[in-house]
């Protein structure tokens, strides 16, 4: 009996905005450890991307959101990690559903905490795809 090969796997990860700034918080997983990074988590099976997006918010940080659009997908391989991955990465915007909601940490096993930063005044370090988005000139505000 050989093991299945690994597959690549699909995540969705939210730009919640509210006002000028953006959602994010820093990792303590083992991709992208000690790195700020968006919301985000994987797609299940029979979800639609707006369904997971609600979903991994609420789980991550409690927040209600709406308005979700889709902005863009990129492919992101992690693959000298030492369990290498794949992913499909689904980035979408939101806003808050009550915008005097506050975030929770929920997961604090995953995350060191959740944060608004201004998109010019981001935390550093940044965690590698979305750095390489910024870099890039991407921008999740309505222009
Ligand atoms: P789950 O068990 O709740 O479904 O998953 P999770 O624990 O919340 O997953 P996650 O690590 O927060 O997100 C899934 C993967 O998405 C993560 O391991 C790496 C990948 N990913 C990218 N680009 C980005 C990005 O820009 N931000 C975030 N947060 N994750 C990203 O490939
Ligand atoms: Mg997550
Ligand atoms: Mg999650």
């Amino acid at each position: 009996h050989v093991a299945a090969p690994p597959s690549p796997q699909v995540a969705v990860a939210i730009c919640l905005l509210r006002d000028k700034r953006i959602l994010m918080g820093r990792r303590l997983v083992s991709i992208g450890n000690s790195k700020y990074s968006l919301p985000s988590g994987h797609l299940e099976f029979g979800e639609n991307f707006e369904e997971c997006a609600i979903r991994e918010i609420k789980e991550e940080t409690g927040l209600d959101i709406g308005k979700i659009e889709f902005l863009k997908v990129t492919n992101n391989l992690f693959m000298d990690q030492p369990k290498p991955a794949d992913y499909v990465v689904v980035f979408v915007r939101a806003v808050l559903t009550d915008p005097t909601q506050t975030p929770l940490n929920l997961e604090p096993e995953k995350c060191d905490g959740w944060d608004w930063y201004e998109w010019d005044n981001l935390p550093q370090p940044l965690f590698g795809p979305i750095k390489k988005m910024v870099m890039d000139g991407f921008n999740p505000f309505p222009q």
